[in-house]
């Protein structure tokens, strides 16, 4: 015997000196916790499922009978129901996982005065330094621990939405499996549509965009039996540490929430304006991924025109000068399952809007719309000095009278002079510089639109 091992035992277990030292008197095992971690959740107890590396010698040289290790595989069994030799069912009792343990089994709670063929010799005291790694039960659920919540939260995850989420999967020894850290993209997956195995489509209802929870999986609703690939062992319990960057349904719609209405609102925007508008587009989890402030000026467009994505585009609608809103757009309403730029694939992007200018516009195709009834007959009206003819100057005083008046409108957001230059050359048919007449009728009949 190593007298060693005797005199360390002699430190730690005074009580226990004389048995350990005189092994055949044994009456029952005896369990050194020599490593237990700080925290331990949960602890063996009969009828638990453990899986658990482990080196058995004889007590009374060291050597070596058996070891997990050497089968380069931990060892899977029940605990309490028979399955183990009597002492490691007894010894096992009260364990927590990545607790180190020494056990030692007197010979009538193992293989007794026959021991077993060729390898445990008769009365022979047997010592198990065992490492726990994983405990689960036929009984368990899947747990759920809420790590941070935000104060204020929309809607939650349901079945048939689309989560896209970061995560690191650990087995409960704190080993890790697989990382979405490491790959430096979200998952994205829709929930409880079988995609996932059991234990997440149910881990992952109910929370936040932003939330974080631990999900602690039962094999029975992860992997089972067989694990997964060289990293899920058989019959691990997963732990999954979650961070919800964002979700969607495919039906859900673009959310407007106006955050500040300006008092005088007399006139919104619609199809065929011209708008400047200030904006920050972020994703859910806050980082900002494009701004109008990196410009000089704030961004224009014409609503309508199919320039911007249409979730942006709805959002922009119906505003007045001066309002703000907050506007979530889904990715179907946005850049879609491929994402673009620095957009990630079915992201969920949220847009701080403010409309700064707004000027009303023409339909698609117009350069000029009256606003009121058109003039009957055109050309007398605008023959302003009834000479029968209007040149280029005369037709562009007549056309800026309209607009200064409030009765026609140009095209915003293009050169006036070109506009009513482009006008004019549409109808002085016969390019002498002037319009007569018989121009005009023509062209009215043939060319309405221009004038229109
Ligand atoms: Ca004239
Ligand atoms: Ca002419």
């Amino acid at each position: 015997m190593d007298p060693g091992v005797c005199f360390s035992q002699l430190l730690l277990f005074l009580h226990l000196v004389t048995v350990n030292c005189s092994p055949g008197a044994l009456l029952d095992v005896v369990v050194d916790r020599y490593d237990i971690p700080k925290v331990c959740p949960r602890e063996v107890q009969t009828e638990d499922f453990i899986r658990y590396h482990f080196n058995g010698t004889f007590f009374e040289d060291g050597k070596k009978f058996d070891s997990s290790y050497d089968r380069g595989k931990a060892l899977i069994s029940q605990v309490g129901l028979g399955r183990l030799i009597t002492g490691m069912d007894r010894g096992l009792q009260g364990m927590c996982v990545n607790e180190r343990r020494r056990i030692i089994v007197p010979p009538h709670l193992a293989y007794g005065s026959i021991g077993t063929g060729g390898i445990i010799p008769p009365d022979a005291v047997l010592v198990y330094d065992v490492l726990l790694l994983d405990i689960w039960s036929t009984k368990d659920e899947v747990e759920i621990r809420t790590l941070s919540k935000p104060a204020s939260c929309r809607r939650t995850t349901e079945a048939s939405d689309f989560v896209r989420y970061r995560y690191n999967g650990t087995l409960l020894s704190g080993e890790p499996f697989d990382s979405s850290y490491s790959r430096n993209a979200t998952y994205d997956t829709y929930l409880g549509q079988g995609d996932l195995i059991k234990g997440m489509d149910e881990g992952l209802l109910g929370m936040c965009v932003g939330e974080r929870r631990v999900i602690i999986v039962p094999p029975f609703l992860a992997y089972g039996e067989n694990g997964y690939g060289n990293f899920i062992p058989g019959s691990a319990v997963l732990v999954f540490d979650i961070h919800i960057i964002d979700f969607h349904n495919p039906e859900d719609p673009v959310e407007i929430r106006v955050t500040h209405k300006p008092q005088e609102c007399n006139m919104t925007s619609e199809a065929d304006d011209l708008i400047q508008y200030r904006y920050n587009c972020s994703l859910m989890d806050g980082t900002l991924l494009y701004t109008s402030d990196q410009y000089d000026s704030p961004s224009f467009t014409t609503l309508g025109a199919n320039k911007v994505i249409l979730g942006l585009e709805e959002g922009l609608r119906g505003m007045c000068v001066g309002e703000r809103r907050e506007v979530v757009v889904p990715p179907h309403f946005g850049h879609g399952e491929n994402g673009a730029g620095g957009v990630p694939r079915s992201a969920v992007l949220l847009f701080e809007l403010e409309l700064v200018k707004l000027q009303k516009g023409v339909p698609e195709g117009y350069m000029f719309v009256w606003l009121e009834e058109t003039p009957d007959p055109l050309f007398p009206a605008m023959d302003l000095n009834g000479d029968k003819q209007v040149p280029l100057e005369e037709f562009a005083l007549f056309i800026r009278l309209q607009v200064q008046e409030g009765k026609g409108r140009l095209r915003p957001g293009i050169d006036a002079d070109s506009i009513i230059k482009d006008m004019f050359d549409n109808q002085d048919g016969n390019k002498d510089g002037k319009i007569v007449e018989d121009e005009l009728t023509v062209k009215e009949d043939e060319d309405t639109e221009e004038l229109h």
